[in-house]
């Protein structure tokens, strides 16, 4: 049997002492309990890393904020320059960095490099944004005066990520916030806890090719309880938080209370509207690839079909034909679409969610189950179900992190297809199939979508970086990646100079002496 390269990809990255003490990793200072990471692909230990107790944080926090001093000092184009070595090291390190992703977490080795061609590309955003990182300047009411506004660091960003991305998402936040002239320190999934460590073996060797110093780059290990130092600690002006919308409204108010910015990436309850001109060629991969992609497990992961009463068996037949196609098993043998879910516990929770829609009245087309036997032993392959429900159903309504995708009936016009859309709790993706111009457009205007992503003619996931990534509603409104999104990681000043020998007051005061 082969180990698909595995222990290679785990020696190149400096993950170390596997199934036998401690994986370190530069710059941790964590000295607390061991969390042992066990890989959903076969169920083997692949190492061991110690969580980050209070001391160990103090510790962290120093360096974090002493390299803030001499980071911020640094100018933005030379920071870019920084993540512009870091791309190319990610670039050398993709085909092991992806097998770990692919190992640890459990998604398809096509998708493990897609995450790391994600950070690839997101660094090369950033490096771009180095020396972008424009102001604006407005005429002044008063003579002899000048207005501009500056974006200045914020500080250290605290960054908590899920297991379901365990290093692009890191990356859209350190990208930027390094090229804004912040520092990081970052909690990553205690389910994925050796993908963190290698991330931050790279970026750790970047900086001491450039004599600079690591704390710019942190990371703390172990569970809520490890993020709450950091949510709680008024040292750190930004938390940007990606995980479930129970998460989210716990670390929201934790860090509102003490007037901290918090970016938050949240749940997300996804569908795609299938229109009587939907082209089937596109609408099959496209709602497929987004409901099993990642088995599941993606925010942006299409969980409704909403689809005219016209095109309903149609559609439902092309769909339930092609789960028939597709393949469940090792994630890093690239002839598999589908890997295993991450854990057991979130094998019991597709279960339960199954059995919940039949519960409610769900009509079970393609069944679930978890699969057993040679190559299942992990007990986390599960097999991919469709549901046709509706849309009102408790369980319709919310986000459960396996691949069970409801097929739900609109007769009428499009409006009432975008009625069921927006009528969940979650607003993060969103996609219309049609060929009617009027449809996509009425789909994308303010009576349309409430989403933060709203496509046409593609699927819910799968975005790419150069767009603002997020949404609204429960999924907490914060927007990270590209656009604009690098002004959360700064904080912004407003400037008036005057350069006359007077001081004339705004709004026309007088206030003579
Ligand atoms: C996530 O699931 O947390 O759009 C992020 C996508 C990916 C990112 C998903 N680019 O599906």
């Amino acid at each position: 049997a082969t180990d698909f390269g595995i222990k290679d990809a785990l020696q190149q990255l400096g993950v170390k002492d596997i199934n036998n003490g401690t994986s370190t990793g530069s710059n941790n200072f964590s000295t607390g309990e061991i969390i042992e990471s066990y890989s959903p692909v076969d169920g083997q230990l692949i190492g061991k890393v110690k969580t980050t107790t209070r001391a160990d944080y103090d510790k962290v926090m120093d360096a974090a904020t002493t390299a803030y001093q001499s980071w911020r000092d640094v100018p933005a184009p030379q920071r870019g320059d920084i993540v512009r070595q870091f791309s190319n090291k990610l670039r050398d390190l993709k085909e092991p960095l992806g097998k770990l992703v692919s190992y640890e977490m459990g998604k398809s080795l096509q998708e493990g490099y897609g995450e790391v061609q994600e950070m690839i590309d997101i660094c090369d955003f950033a490096v771009g944004l180095s020396r972008q990182l424009n102001g604006q300047t407005m005429p002044s009411e008063r003579p002899g005066h000048v207005m501009r506004e500056q974006w200045h660091p914020i500080g250290p960003v605290g960054i908590i990520s899920a297991f379901n991305f365990p290093v692009a998402v890191w990356a859209w936040n350190t990208s930027l916030a390094w090229i804004c002239g912040d520092v990081c320190v970052w909690k990553g999934s205690e389910k994925a806890p050796l993908c963190t460590i290698a991330c931050q073996n790279i970026i750790a060797e970047i900086l001491k090719e450039n004599n600079l110093p690591e704390g710019i780059s942190c990371i703390i290990n172990g569970d809520h309880k490890v993020g709450e130092m950091m949510t709680t600690d008024h040292r750190v002006p930004l938390i940007s938080a990606t995980g479930s919308t129970r998460m989210g409204r716990i670390v929201g108010t934790t860090v509102a209370e003490r007037f901290g910015k918090s970016l938050l990436e949240l749940g997300g309850n996804n569908a795609i509207i299938i229109t009587p001109t939907a082209d089937l060629k596109v609408v099959v991969p496209g709602a497929v690839f987004g409901a099993v992609g990642t088995c599941g497990q993606r925010c942006t992961s299409t969980r409704r079909l909403i689809i005219h009463e016209s095109v309903y068996d149609k559609v439902r037949d092309a769909i339930v034909g092609a789960y028939g196609q597709l393949t469940i098993g090792n994630p890093l043998d690239e002839k598999n679409h589908i890997g295993p879910l991450i854990d057991k516990d979130s094998v019991n929770t597709y279960l339960a969610a199954i059995e919940k829609a039949k519960a409610e009245g769900g009509k079970v087309l393609v069944d679930g189950g978890v699969l057993e036997g040679k190559g299942f032993e992990s007990g986390c392959y599960v097999k991919p179900a469709i549901i046709e429900a509706e849309n009102h159903f408790k369980i319709v309504q919310h986000e459960t992190f396996a691949p069970i995708l409801y097929l739900i009936k609109y007769s009428g016009e499009v409006e009432n297809a975008i009625v069921k859309q927006n009528g969940v709790a979650q607003g993060l993706s969103s996609a219309i199939m049609t060929n009617e111009l009027k449809e996509a457009e009425k789909f994308l205007s303010y009576a349309g979508s409430d989403c933060g992503i709203a496509n046409v003619n593609i699927g819910t996931s799968g975005a790419e970086i150069g767009g603002a990534f997020g949404g609204e509603k429960e999924t907490g409104g914060g927007r990270e990646s590209g656009s604009d999104a690098w002004k959360v990681y700064m904080r912004r000043q407003t400037n008036t100079i005057n350069y006359s020998d007077e001081l004339p007051l705004a709004q026309g005061i007088k206030f003579d002496l």
